[in-house]
């Protein structure tokens, strides 16, 4: 499970800035999207191959007037889903009777804190770190969050004192029937129908185990098979009984559903066509974006509207989500059932697409033939070139294309790009990242490559400047 780091702090002291240096690793699948908002509050971050999850609580205010900031229901709710404190001080202002009152505060929580002195820059270290010694949290960890400096450190004191956990568990670290096949994440916000559906797809499947929790504040993770194949539903929803689907219980944690996300091979995300899109529904997109899962968008309560109603919902949609055009949208009532058969079809297509290999002279060819077809911009007189590609990655897929001045390649090229490979590889319902890398095809080098006395002589020759 993906572990939560809270950042705390008064207001100003650079809780913000330490949150974008502290996500901007997941930064290049999203980047020139049209159309996405980031969520600002809530983000994912890697250190090495170690993902966290990172929430910004916003300003508490250290005043006696406004202590009670600190137990606002949103920044209560995030401290409490945290597994790591961050509490993030000013060396500018020094030590102040607010920074106090918080870590009187934090104590009584009791979670584990790790104390860090931002804006150091241009200041002397030792002295600054020295002054707040006297919080009683040990020795401060000295940042510049807004230049970077002493980010990755924190960050790796962090993650050392939290429980080191596999992205996906090992097979053998599974109770019996638990998380086997695809797995498949339900999010979305409430009462979008999502226990409705988890209910409607189950009541279709042979369920292997039924709901068996894993930590308290895990979602369920329901392993079903479908056509003989193992496949585990991992429910955000909060609502387990079948028998009563009561929605309006449904609790909602944008922090499970993150980790749901991150667990999952599959997200199905559940929009309602009643209600439209909300905000909430489109930072959820932009988090599962982010998140470079394969996605089938599940567009629910499609039952009791006209045509001229769903002609309009469905552009209204794909109007605000543009950057989900990408996955398969699935119209379906998961109250009568209509659609919901053949949802399993589009999770297993979407991973098939997230997994595939795509063998380099291929992925040249379609390179090839879509520049000749729409030849990339001219900069200063040159024109772009682009010669070679192979694949960098799966899951989502990466495509690393080759060529020269590939750093001036313009969005709206990358995304026509996208989308010639995307066709060409029938990669729908996965994100698809391209990456530009400037140089020469390494084939074509081969062929202009020096001979072994070409090489000798080159060497002769260095030496001999060198010496003179
Ligand atoms: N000199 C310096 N300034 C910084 C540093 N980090 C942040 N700042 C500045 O401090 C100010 C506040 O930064 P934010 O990140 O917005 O602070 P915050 O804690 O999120 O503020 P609230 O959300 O209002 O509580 C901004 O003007 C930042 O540019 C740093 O490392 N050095
Ligand atoms: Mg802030």
């Amino acid at each position: 499970m993906l572990p939560v780091i809270a950042l705390v702090g008064r207001p100003n002291v650079g809780k913000s800035t330490l949150f974008n240096r502290l996500t901007r690793s997941r930064d290049a699948l999203v980047a020139d999207q049209p159309g996405l908002t980031r969520d600002r509050q809530y983000g994912v971050g890697k250190l090495g191959d170690r993902p966290y999850l990172v929430v910004d609580t916003g300003g508490i205010s250290g005043d006696r007037d406004g202590i009670d900031g600190l137990m606002e229901q949103q920044v209560q709710a995030a401290i409490g889903e945290a597994d790591h404190l961050i509490f993030l001080v000013d060396a500018r202002d020094g030590l102040t009777a607010g920074d106090e009152i918080i870590v009187e505060r934090l104590r009584r929580i009791g979670k584990p804190v790790t104390l860090a002195v931002n804006k150091i820059d241009g200041l002397d270290q030792d002295t600054v770190a020295s002054e707040f010694h006297a919080l009683g949290l040990g020795d401060p960890h000295p940042v510049a969050a807004a230049h970077g400096r002493g980010v990755r450190s924190l960050i790796n004191g962090v993650l050392r004192t939290l429980p080191e956990v596999a992205e996906h568990a090992a097979d053998d670290e599974l109770l019996p029937g638990q998380r086997a096949g695809v797995q498949i994440a339900v999010v979305g916000r409430p009462n979008v129908g999502k226990s409705t559906l988890i209910n409607r797809l189950l009541g279709e499947e042979r369920v292997v185990a039924f709901d068996r929790p894993g930590t308290t504040r895990d979602s369920i993770f329901i392993p079903f098979e479908h056509d003989g194949r193992p496949y585990t539903l991992i429910d955000t929803a909060g609502v387990r009984r079948r028998a009563r689907i009561d929605e309006a219980i449904e609790k909602f944690s944008v922090i499970k559903t993150l980790q749901a996300i991150e667990q999952a091979n599959v997200v199905l995300l559940v929009l309602d066509a009643h209600q439209g899109i909300a905000e909430q529904d489109a930072t959820l997109a932009g988090h599962v974006l982010d998140s470079g899962r394969a996605l089938v968008v599940v567009i629910n309560k499609w039952d009791g509207l006209d045509p001229d109603q769903r002609e309009r919902i469905k552009a209204e949609m794909q109007r605000r989500l543009p950057f989900l055009g990408f996955a398969d949208w699935r119209f379906v009532s998961a109250l009568h059932g209509s659609g919901v058969g053949h949802l399993i079809e589009a999770v297993d297509a979407a991973y098939r697409a997230a997994t595939r290999d795509l063998p380099t002279p291929e992925l040249t060819r379609v390179l090839e033939a879509a520049v000749s077809e729409h030849q990339p911009p001219l900069v200063r007189g040159r024109r772009i070139k682009l010669r070679y590609a192979h694949q960098g990655g799966k899951n989502p897929p990466v495509i690393v294309v080759h060529g020269n001045q590939v750093d001036k390649v313009p969005a709206a090229y990358r995304r026509y790009l996208v989308n010639r490979f995307r066709e060409a590889f029938d990669l729908h319902g996965t994100p698809l990242r391209i990456e530009f890398k400037a140089g020469k095809n390494p084939y074509e080098g081969k062929r202009n490559k020096l001979t072994a006395r070409q090489v000798s002589k080159r060497r002769r020759l260095m030496k001999h400047v060198k010496r003179r």
